[in-house]
């Protein structure tokens, strides 16, 4: 009753409102609150759910439940239309897993979510309700468009109850992994599972279906009931161990799909040997279909010529089938709407055959780890416009870098902004041309034979971020022109043995960005002020077998966020100086094979350290919890192992590893060892 004196009011307050164009603040605000019977539903939900961050900090009682966070109503009626409580991405926390664990809510969904009978759009995604069920009363949120449940780490059977959601347009019930539960081979196993899908016959409305990892290993109506949604656009099935082997309905064609999803389908559990079924015969009869995913599907069965019949299709992905075709099939060159194409991973030989110029919408092309060989055709530099990002690592090209890059040069080379090489049995000298690629991101040379110095023109491409040339046979030192790579953010030249000379100050004057260093087994020199503040901020760094000695390089100490440090081998001849241990938290330390000396009192927070193979002195320092492995061999470290091995004989240690051979130590190995 209180509900409905609510509803009127507000109503007829609003009407007035909008011919006026006032709408609804200032003075308004006593009559704008939500439906009594419906705030309290919400206070009873969140009652229940374990919300460990406060994300719902703004419902309190007595307050307007619909300006509470993740709660939308409806402007006239004042009913909740949308309840949107969608966690964060891991992503968002570098590496906080606390945090990130703590920003998801879990516990129990309250069924007095039922009292909210005009909602809409129902989003709980990205949370942990810890393998829970998905509730069954969820089937009588009658007017529900939208539910989103996907990674919520719900467990269990899908409930039949979501069949009477009739109005449903959008369905995501994207699955997890079970944590810590192995099936009979030990392999993970799907958190939800469905029987069958009957059930979902009844949602004629469904637009847009994702049930990707979830295990429909025993549904063997899939096919026909989900060819059968007159509406369906969007279907999303990958890594459900799909069963091909379905009686077919008598004519496959989901009138009106146009992404279809089926990756990972024969791959995962189930059978334990390859399946060699090849793609099902009824997918050349998908004339609507835009987008095509067949990754990890099929493997090792020929390539499947029907796909040629799909004339709308923009993006095709067939990656990871290692198909038992020899070549890449001319039909696919036809394909010129084609603007995504991944054939990745499919023992694909031969050459490219000049047709691929045909492909002139592409704007991703994707052929690394096949075995393809020879020559790029001339002409894609010239006729392959869009072209964004290409993937050619992991092939047998056999080619000179210089004739790879004559062949992309052109409209090509003013647009790429990904190109990727790595361990493509190419060779000779990068020369300036790759100046003219100034629209790249991301370049990718590593495990080649590519010789000669790095060129000056690298320091014109502004854009990018990540510059990968490790393992190559380059010599003499960086260009300076480094300095001006302003966004770079991971640079690697490691194994570059062939690598000699100085590496100033200028290399990093506008390496603001840079977070990764990796540039170990490389033989340069680091020549620095010893109050140089670098303008950038590492967190992993690799200079093993550079000449940094003697002092230890001060500039470390700026530092903060440094994980992962590699000095071995650089020629230091210093003790460590105090404020070391103090500043990082290491995952991984290595200052072996240099003539440091010193005594050290504590080794700290970190997991791997190899300190051999130096001069150090004095007890075996104390170690933290933490450490997993460590090498204090071949150092001058004296005085009594017990004391050493029995310090906390309460504390959990997590030491694998211990080498402490060649130093002057004394005494027993004793017991609590
Ligand atoms: C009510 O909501 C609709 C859709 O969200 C919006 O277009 C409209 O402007 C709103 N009206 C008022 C009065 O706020
Ligand atoms: C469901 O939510 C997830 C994020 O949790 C999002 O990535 C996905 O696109 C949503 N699904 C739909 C169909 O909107
Ligand atoms: C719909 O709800 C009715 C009554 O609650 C129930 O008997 C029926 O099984 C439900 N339908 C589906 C498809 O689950
Ligand atoms: C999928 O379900 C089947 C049948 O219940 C079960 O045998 C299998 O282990 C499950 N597989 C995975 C990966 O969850
Ligand atoms: C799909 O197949 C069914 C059954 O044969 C048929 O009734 C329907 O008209 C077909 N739809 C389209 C768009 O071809
Ligand atoms: C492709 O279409 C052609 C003509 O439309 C047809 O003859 C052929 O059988 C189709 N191929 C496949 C594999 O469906
Ligand atoms: C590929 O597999 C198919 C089906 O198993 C077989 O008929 C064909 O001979 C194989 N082709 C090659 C090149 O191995
Ligand atoms: C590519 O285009 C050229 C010129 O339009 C045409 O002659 C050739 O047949 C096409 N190649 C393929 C494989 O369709
Ligand atoms: C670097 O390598 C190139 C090509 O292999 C060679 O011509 C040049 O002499 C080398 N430079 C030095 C300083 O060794
Ligand atoms: C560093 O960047 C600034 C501003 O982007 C620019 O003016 C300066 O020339 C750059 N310095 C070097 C060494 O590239
Ligand atoms: C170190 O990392 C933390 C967390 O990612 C970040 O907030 C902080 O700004 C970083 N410090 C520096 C100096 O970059
Ligand atoms: C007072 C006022 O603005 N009244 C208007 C309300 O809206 C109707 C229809 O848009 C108009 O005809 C009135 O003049």
């Amino acid at each position: 009753m209180a509900s409905s004196v609510v509803y009127f009011g507000f109503y007829f307050f609003l009407v007035l409102c909008i011919n006026n164009s006032c709408f609804c603040s200032g003075s308004s605000k006593s009559q704008m609150s939500c439906i009594e019977s419906e705030r309290e539903a919400l206070l009873k939900f969140k009652q229940d759910l374990r919300d460990p961050s406060s994300r719902l900090g703004s419902w309190a009682d007595g307050s307007d439940c619909c300006k509470w966070s993740g709660i939308i109503c409806d402007n006239v009626t004042g009913h909740v239309h949308k309840l949107l409580l969608r966690g964060p991405s891991h992503f968002d926390f570098d590496g906080n897993y606390d945090a990130y664990e703590r920003a998801l809510l879990g516990g129990k969904v309250s069924p007095s979510l039922v009292e909210l009978k005009h909602l809409r759009r129902l989003d709980l995604s990205s949370n942990d309700f810890g393998a829970t069920p998905i509730p069954e009363f969820f089937g009588s949120l009658s007017s529900l468009r939208y539910l989103n449940l996907s990674h919520a780490q719900f467990g269990g059977v899908i409930p039949h109850q979501l069949g009477n959601l009739t109005h449903l347009r959008v369905l995501d019930l994207h699955g997890d992994w079970r944590d810590e539960t192995y099936g009979r081979f030990g392999e993970y196993q799907l958190a939800i599972y469905a029987k069958n899908l009957r059930w979902l016959s009844h949602l004629s409305s469904l637009q847009f279906l994702v049930m990707s990892y979830v295990n429909l290993s025993r549904a063997s109506d899939w096919l026909e009931v989900t060819n059968s949604l007159p509406s369906l656009t969007v279907l999303h099935l990958s890594s459900c161990l799909l069963n091909f082997n379905v009686p077919l309905p008598y004519h496959v064609n989901f009138s009106s799909l146009a992404v279809l999803d089926l990756s990972f389908n024969y791959f995962y559990g189930g059978s334990r040997s390859p399946s060699r079924q090849g793609i099902p015969e009824w997918i050349p009869n998908l004339r609507s279909l835009a987008s095509l995913d067949l990754s990890n599907a099929a493997y090792g069965s020929p390539i499947p010529e029907g796909i040629q019949n799909l004339t709308s299709l923009v993006h095709l992905d067939l990656s990871y089938n290692n198909f038992n075709t020899s070549s890449i099939p001319s039909w696919l060159y036809k394909m010129s709407h084609l603007n995504f194409l991944n054939l990745g991973y499919n023992n694909l030989g031969g050459t490219i055959s000049s047709h691929i110029t045909n492909l002139t919408s592409i704007s991703m092309l994707d052929l690394s780890n096949n075995d393809l060989e020879g020559k790029l055709p001339t002409s894609m530099g010239t006729r392959l416009c869009n072209l964004k990002e290409i993937h050619l690592s992991g092939n047998k090209w056999n080619q000179l870098i210089s004739q790879m890059l004559d062949s992309l040069s052109g409209c090509v080379s003013s647009n790429l902004e990904v190109l990727s090489i790595l361990h493509g049995q190419i060779y000779g000298q990068l020369t300036n041309q790759i100046g003219q690629f100034k629209t790249l991101t991301r370049l990718v040379l590593s495990e080649n034979m590519i010789s000669g110095p790095i060129p000056v023109s690298l320091g014109n491409l502004l854009s990018l971020r990540y510059l990968s040339l490790g393992f190559n046979h380059f010599n003499e030192t960086l260009p300076e022109s480094f300095g001006q790579l302003a966004k770079l953010e991971c640079l690697d030249i490691y194994g570059n043995e062939y690598m000699e000379g100085v590496v100033s100050e200028a290399h990093f004057a506008n390496s603001t960005r840079l977070r990764e260093l990796e540039a170990g087994r490389t033989p340069l020199t680091l020549d620095v002020r010893p109050s140089w503040l670098p303008p950038f901020q590492l967190v992993s760094l690799y200079m093993d077998s550079w000449h940094l000695g003697p002092s230890f390089p001060l500039w470390l100490r700026s530092q903060e966020n440094l994980s992962v440090l590699m000095l071995s081998n650089t020629s230091l001849e210093d003790v460590i100086p105090s404020w070391f241990w103090d500043s990082f938290v290491f995952s991984y330390l290595d200052l072996s094979h240099n003539q440091m000396n010193g005594r050290i009192k504590k080794l700290s927070g970190d997991s791997v350290i190899d300190l051999s193979h130096n001069r150090f002195e004095g007890p075996l320092p104390s170690i933290s919890s933490n450490v997993a492995r460590l090498d204090l061999s071949n150092n001058m470290f004296s005085g009594s192992v017990s004391q050493f091995l029995c310090n906390r004989p309460s504390e959990q240690m997590n030491l694998d590893t211990l080498d402490l051979q060649n130093n002057q130590l004394s005494g027993a190995i004793s017991n609590c060892w």
